[in-house]
């Protein structure tokens, strides 16, 4: 069979792959897209919902942000409650005027797919079998089954966006890996509501019973996590249980608690903290969860991913422009940078707000103690602050 030639082959159409599709397009580097779930998957995913500062700007950057700014909620603020009371926190005044915006990964998703087709992208949706061969030589292959269709597409560069169980960073000699993982021991139950936020901006909160999340999705839609057991399955958790559990964990003094309304989605995710090095060999470039991933309690997964291919996507423009392989031989290091640095904030969030079954008086003491020195101190607001609204591209 003979193989097509192409500058880029993608694996992965989640956010970090179409991304890196629609800035290489704008580059004028032609790119090939394969996905082995339908288009249809892809967009209903129900994931994240919060983007930094550092996201919008890019996506209005690179044209995509005409719905984000129609149907983004900007939030200059989030609260943070333990003890019965909730604690705003003022962003943009800690961080010279950055926020946060919450607009669904799905509608990010819609967006770019809708950019996608306009251009005219090669995309291969619902391949059942993907494989890169060559890791080694100057032309690595990218092989697809898709039905009865079989392709073969000879690339100059592979970009691994492909998320945690992709094939990508198994396609890496392990002797040249090295993988740093945290599992914890809880999980997060969460749901979509049919109900009118009862609060403008997000509600992280520590419960005796453990974390809850206040956020949402629209000015009809809520949002909600609950710390609950790892691989706890979702029957465990009528409907009624879900409600009693956010609201005993929620309410706070002043009378507030999340508004109640039908459930449209639940579901149950594990944990994890995970990371690869390097994120590159040879021409294999892996970006996004295909090469790290975070607890969702920083809500940096999403944001990581974007940065991963505004990094890729700038150093590929400058082999093709101009031949330099400079950010290109950066790319690995500055990531992973950038990747550590979420780490931490993921971790420091996760551990501050989540109650371990095991945790003793002394922890759980500890625990308050770290957020009362939060709420504060202007020192420790500004570091959560500047974090959690996200740094710059470097
Ligand atoms: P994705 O989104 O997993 O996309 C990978 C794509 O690759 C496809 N694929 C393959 N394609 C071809 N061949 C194969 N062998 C393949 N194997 C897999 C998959 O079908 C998929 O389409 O990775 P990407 O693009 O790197 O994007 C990462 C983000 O999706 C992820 O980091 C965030 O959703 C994490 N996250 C959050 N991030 C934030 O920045 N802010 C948040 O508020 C936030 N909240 C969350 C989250 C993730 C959550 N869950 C469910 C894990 C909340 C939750 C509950
Ligand atoms: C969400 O709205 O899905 C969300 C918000 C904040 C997080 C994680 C998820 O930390």
């Amino acid at each position: 069979m003979t193989a097509t030639r192409v500058a880029v082959g993608i694996v992965g159409a989640g956010p970090a792959g179409l991304l890196l599709g629609h800035l290489l397009q704008q580059a004028g580097i032609d790119s090939v897209t394969v996905e082995s779930r339908s288009e249809q998957h892809v967009i209903e995913r129900v994931r994240a919902g919060v983007l930094e500062q550092t996201t919008v700007d890019l996506l209005h950057d690179c044209g995509l942000g005409d719905r984000l700014a129609r149907d983004g909620m900007r939030h200059e603020g989030l609260y943070i409650a333990f003890g019965g009371t909730r604690h705003r926190i003022d962003l943009a005044e800690l961080t010279g005027g950055r926020a946060i915006t919450v607009y669904p990964q799905s509608e990010v998703v819609r967006d770019l797919l809708a950019a996608r087709h306009r251009a005219g992208a090669h995309m291969v949706f619902e391949s059942e079998h993907v494989e890169i061969s060559e890791v080694e030589s100057e032309r690595p292959c990218l092989h697809v089954h898709t039905g009865d269709r079989r392709e073969t597409f000879a690339c100059d560069y592979v970009a691994g966006c492909d998320g945690f169980h992709g094939i990508s960073r198994g396609s890496i000699p392990a002797s040249v890996v090295r993988t740093y993982e945290r599992d914890y021991p809880f999980a997060w139950l969460g749901i979509l509501a049919h109900a009118a936020p009862s609060s403008h901006e997000l509600v992280y909160c520590l419960h005796d019973n453990g974390f809850a999340l206040f956020s949402m999705r629209s000015p009809e839609v809520t949002r909600l996590y609950l710390q609950c057991e790892p691989h706890e399955t979702i029957d465990h958790w009528p409907d009624e249980r879900i409600w009693h559990e956010l609201q005993t964990r929620l309410r706070t003094g002043d009378g507030w608690e999340p508004t109640a309304g039908p459930i449209v989605q639940k579901s149950i995710t594990d944990m994890r903290s995970f990371v690869v090095e390097p994120m590159r060999y040879r021409r294999l470039f892996l970006a996004g969860d295909a090469a790290h991933i975070v607890p969702p309690t920083g809500a940096k997964g999403l944001n990581l991913a974007i940065a991963d291919v505004w990094r890729l996507a700038g150093a590929l423009r400058d082999v093709y422009s101009t031949g330099s392989t400079v950010a290109l031989d950066a790319y690995s290091e500055r990531g992973l940078r950038r990747a550590w640095a979420a780490q931490r904030f993921s971790n420091w969030m996760t551990s501050t707000l989540h109650r371990a079954a095991d945790a003793s008086p002394f922890d759980r003491r500890r625990q308050r103690a770290d957020l009362e020195y939060l709420v504060s101190s202007r020192a420790a607001l500004t570091s959560l602050a500047e974090n959690y609204a996200g740094f710059p591209l470097d």
